[in-house]
């Protein structure tokens, strides 16, 4: 088998990219090892930049996401007992869409099997050979079983933060910078009306929250817990109690209803860099990945694949490699300005074991910095509504 561009992974950076390139003349096949029915059924993120809306619609996968997404004018950030809202639209002219990533994934497979995509789900026993050289290979077995080499001209990896991708890479020639946060996020979807038209950042001293929605009867919930807290040990009720303590102001009660998936989820910081070995280019959270406090991991992946697909163009078409052998220090530019944003916001927002009172005090100031003078919103607003692509 032969292709021009093979792509591990088929989350939004691959199949995004995938499709890029085919409107560009470039051939890709694309593999995963989970089911089409499995990537279509796992729930992660759920705000779209201005700018991957953008990109979304460009590329003929927006009308879903048009009818059926929410546009968020802003959003609210509580503390001290009150809410303070953020006016994006005001602030930046720039809306974000609550639409959940795996909407976007169906999206994404529907257009590519359309115009005619190689997709292949279920395959397994991936790996990446000859990536320094100028004819790498991708290995893999088929869902039927069939063993499989795919010579491409490049290979992306776009197979997420535990893929075979980045480890592919020798050591030596790559730097990675991690942190760890000492919490996670308890995340839950329940039954329920929306308890607020925009989305709710709270900073409380039991802890953050976020109060999220996914539909007119789904909300999507999180509150920071122990990183070793197990998600089957709580009751509903006290999901609820908890939930209710850290959003409260002026007697305000989130609506309740049956609680239906629930999970811990861990707050990382991490960057490879360079995102090129050779012929291997890495995008998306295989090559970093955000915690979500600022909302940021599929719309860097899309910004990544943008910049990547364009210098493949560049190559493909004019033999120009000017934009390829940038493309890391393209995409890492904006990358760390993410990673600082969600740094930033994650510091900001969470409650800190072994955190001073002092401590406590600079971070309430430094929340009426950002939300109650017009620079700091500013500043806030731009971030979180998202900067350019490219
Ligand atoms: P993905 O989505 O992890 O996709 C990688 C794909 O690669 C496959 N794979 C392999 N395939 C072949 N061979 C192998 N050896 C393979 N190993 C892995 C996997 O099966 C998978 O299908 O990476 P990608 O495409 O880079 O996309 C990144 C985003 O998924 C991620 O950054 C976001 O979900 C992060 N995130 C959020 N991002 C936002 O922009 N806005 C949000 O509001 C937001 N909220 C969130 C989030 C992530 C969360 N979790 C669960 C970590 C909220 C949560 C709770
Ligand atoms: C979500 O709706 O899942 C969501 C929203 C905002 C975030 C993270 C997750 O910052």
């Amino acid at each position: 088998m032969r292709t021009q561009v093979g792509i591990v992974g088929a989350g939004p950076a691959g199949l995004l990219l995938s499709h890029l390139l085919h409107l560009s003349g470039i051939d890709s096949v694309v593999i995963d090892l989970r089911s089409r029915e499995t990537i279509e059924a796992t729930i992660r993120a759920g705000v779209l930049e201005q700018g991957t809306v953008k990109l979304l619609t460009e590329i003929g996968a927006g009308a879903r996401l048009h009818r059926e997404g929410f546009v968020h004018r802003g959003f609210e950030i509580r503390f001290g007992g009150a809410g303070h809202r953020i006016d994006l639209h005001g602030l930046t002219g720039h809306s974000i869409v609550v639409y959940p990533q795996h909407e976007v994934l169906k999206d994404l497979i529907q257009v590519r099997l359309e115009t005619g995509g190689d997709v292949r789900f279920g395959v397994r026993d991936v790996a990446v050979h000859d990536i320094a050289g100028p004819r790498p290979r991708i290995a893999f077995t088929e869902a039927d079983g069939v063993a499989r080499v795919l010579d491409c001209d490049w290979i992306a990896g776009c197979d997420g933060f535990h893929g075979i991708c980045r480890p592919a890479i020798p050591e030596a020639e790559r730097t990675e910078f991690h942190r760890i946060y000492p919490f996670c996020w308890f995340g839950i979807l329940c039954e329920a009306p929306p308890s607020s038209d925009e989305l709710i950042y709270a900073a409380h001293e039991r802890g953050f929250a976020l109060i999220s929605t996914r539909s007119p009867t789904v909300q999507r919930m999180y509150f920071q817990c122990a990183p070793d807290e197990r998600a089957a040990d709580w009751s509903e009720d006290r999901i609820w109690a908890e939930l209710q303590a850290r959003v409260a102001v002026d007697g305000m009660r989130l609506h309740e209803g049956r609680i239906f998936q629930r999970g811990v989820i861990a707050m990382r910081s991490f960057v490879c860099e360079p995102l090129r070995h050779g012929r291997l280019l890495l995008a998306g959270d295989a090559a970093h990945v955000v915690p979500p406090t600022g909302a940021k991991g599929l719309n860097l992946a899309a910004a990544d694949v943008f910049v990547l697909a364009r210098a493949l163009a560049a190559q493909y078409a004019a033999g120009d490699s000017t934009l390829i052998d940038n493309y890391s220090a393209t995409a890492l530019r904006r990358v760390w300005r993410a990673q600082h944003f969600s740094w930033w916001m994650t510091s900001m927002l969470h409650r800190f074991d072994g955190a001073t009172a002092f401590d406590r005090r600079r971070q309430l100031a430094e929340l009426d910095l950002m939300t109650g003078t017009p620079d700091g919103a500013k500043l806030l607003a731009e971030n979180y509504a998202g900067l350019p692509f490219g």
